[in-house]
């Protein structure tokens, strides 16, 4: 390294493991006299990264998720960055570019992609914002590990900033091919942005794939597109002075936690009381979603509905729960999709229901963690039907609570969850007779059939859970 480098001279101290992601995993509360209290936020990728930062010195920055904030606090051993955010950075970064952009382009452009420059320099100057201030927590030689589709600039704004640090990126939802993203005005600037990391990480072989064939043809730099395998196989961007890795790595969950907290006795007892109370029907159906026009909220209802028309299920003894939770609830498209599913589970009650018994009960709101599981204990099938779906982490939780085989899966083949869960009921989002068809032998076909699905299904996500997810992709990384 050169003395001229930015970062080369000195020694820095500070983290030697730095996550770096749009939201922090921890909640801010204050108090009626004013005291700041937080605590981690449960679930998701602080679980699978907790063991890491046991061992190693670690921080992470990322933004509250609320109005500007400077405090650093230390939680559970990691060393909080707090990235203000001003009011006109959430509407033009965050629900602008990030969700009004890249979010729709990125899923297939199911809602129109909004391109606004003043949405890319908001975009800009945030992403400048997070990698400063990784660079600011990491150590010399540290590892940085920058989290999804909000921060693609962050890999090459860091490394200007600290040649010295390994950085590695994951992208959380699906990479498009060629014909979608090259829409994107910035579409250079996004590749660069990347092209910083040493290892960039997709769930599917098919987005890194895709990354390379857009590197080749939009950067005009040499990418190899052997084939990509999973967690093992990369491929590779060779830039003329250092060359970037690309692999598939599918994301998983805390499959024994998840298991043991479902196998607990308030979470069984509640599954019992849960069938109770929706009056014992002979089929308990289940969706769990963002409210988020990828899911296919609609599509699941609207198939129901066709099935109670054809009389192939019974509307009487059919109950299908969709808890659904509130998100980016200031965005356009999804003040529509709320409507719209409002709308649709109105008319299905309305149609087959009775006073007292409807046969979708819709909650639109976050619930519990122990209330989830034992929706997830009771079900008899889950339906899991997006349109599009980085991966669909609903599907694993699902899996994991049923130790018991019982319940079924119903799986859209456009999730990322597909890949690995061939044995579930596989339908076509977009083929309404594929659709109703895996609704019906979900809840329909002879038990030993549903068994051996189940059988293979769950061992698959037992034996692949999120800490492996972790661990090979930062093996990955700092292997030479
Ligand atoms: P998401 O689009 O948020 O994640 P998903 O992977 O299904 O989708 O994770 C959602 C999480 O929220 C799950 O843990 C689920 O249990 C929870 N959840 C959903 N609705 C809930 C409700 N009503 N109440 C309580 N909890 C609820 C993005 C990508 C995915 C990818 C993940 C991880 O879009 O494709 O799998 O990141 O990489």
């Amino acid at each position: 390294m050169s003395a001229a480098e930015p970062g080369a001279d000195v020694t820095r101290s500070g983290a030697d493991f730095v996550v770096v992601a749009n939201r922090l995993p921890v909640n801010k509360k204050v108090l009626a006299d004013g005291t700041v209290t937080w605590t981690r936020a449960p679930g998701g990728l602080v679980t699978a990264l907790a063991p890491i930062f046991d061992s190693t010195p670690g921080a992470w920055v990322g933004w509250t998720g609320s109005a500007d904030s400077d405090d650093d606090p230390r939680v559970d051993g990691i060393e909080i960055h707090a990235v203000p955010l001003s009011a006109d950075e959430v509407e033009d970064y965050y629900e602008g570019f990030s969700n009004s952009t890249l979010w729709p382009l990125y899923h297939d452009v199911l809602v129109k992609p909004v391109y606004r420059a003043d949405w890319w320099d908001a975009y800009v100057a945030v992403n400048r914002r997070f990698a400063q201030a990784a660079s600011d927590a990491a150590a010399t030689g540290g590892t940085v590990w920058v989290q999804d589709y909000q921060l693609q600039l962050v890999p090459a704004m860091l490394r200007a900033l600290r040649p010295d640090l390994k950085i590695g990126f994951f992208l959380h939802i699906p990479f498009p091919p060629y014909e979608l993203f090259s829409q994107l005005p910035w579409r250079r600037e996004i590749l660069d942005g990347l092209l910083g990391a040493d290892l960039i990480g997709f769930h599917l072989p098919g987005g890194a794939q895709n990354f390379l064939t857009l590197s080749r043809r939009i950067l005009g730099v040499e990418a190899s597109s052997d084939p990509v395998g999973v967690r093992t196989d990369f491929g590779t961007v060779d830039l003329g002075d250092r060359v970037v890795r690309v692999g598939a790595f599918p994301i998983s969950i805390d499959s024994a936690g998840v298991a043991e907290q479902a196998a607990s006795s308030r979470v069984q007892e509640r599954a019992v009381e849960l069938r109770k109370q929706l009056g014992d029907p002979k089929h308990l159906l289940l969706g769990v979603d963002r409210l988020d026009y990828t899911k296919g909220i609609d599509v699941r209802i609207e198939s129901l509905e066709r099935i109670f028309a054809d009389g192939r299920l019974d509307p009487a003894d059919t109950v299908l729960v969709q808890l659904a939770s509130p998100s980016r609830e200031n965005v356009e498209s999804y003040a529509r999709l709320r409507d719209a599913v409002e709308r649709t589970v109105a008319h299905i009650n309305g149609t087959y229901g009775t006073v007292d018994a409807p046969p979708v009960r819709y909650l639109l709101q976050p619930v519990p963690r122990d209330e989830l599981l034992a929706y997830f204990v009771a079900a008899d099938a889950a339906l899991v039907t997006p349109l599009r779906d980085g991966m669909n982490l609903v599907t694993k939780e699902y899996l994991a609570c049923r130790p018991d085989l019982g319940g079924a899966l119903v799986l859209s083949e456009f999730t990322g969850a597909a890949m690995e869960l061939d044995q579930a009921y596989l339908m076509n989002p977009y083929d309404s007779a594929s659709t109703d068809d895996a609704v019906v032998a979900a809840v329909t076909d002879p038990p030993e059939e549903r068994r051996r699905r189940m059988e293979i299904l769950r061992d698959q996500v037992m034996h692949n859970d999120v800490d492996q997810w972790a661990r090979s992709f930062l093996d990955a990384l700092n292997e030479e």
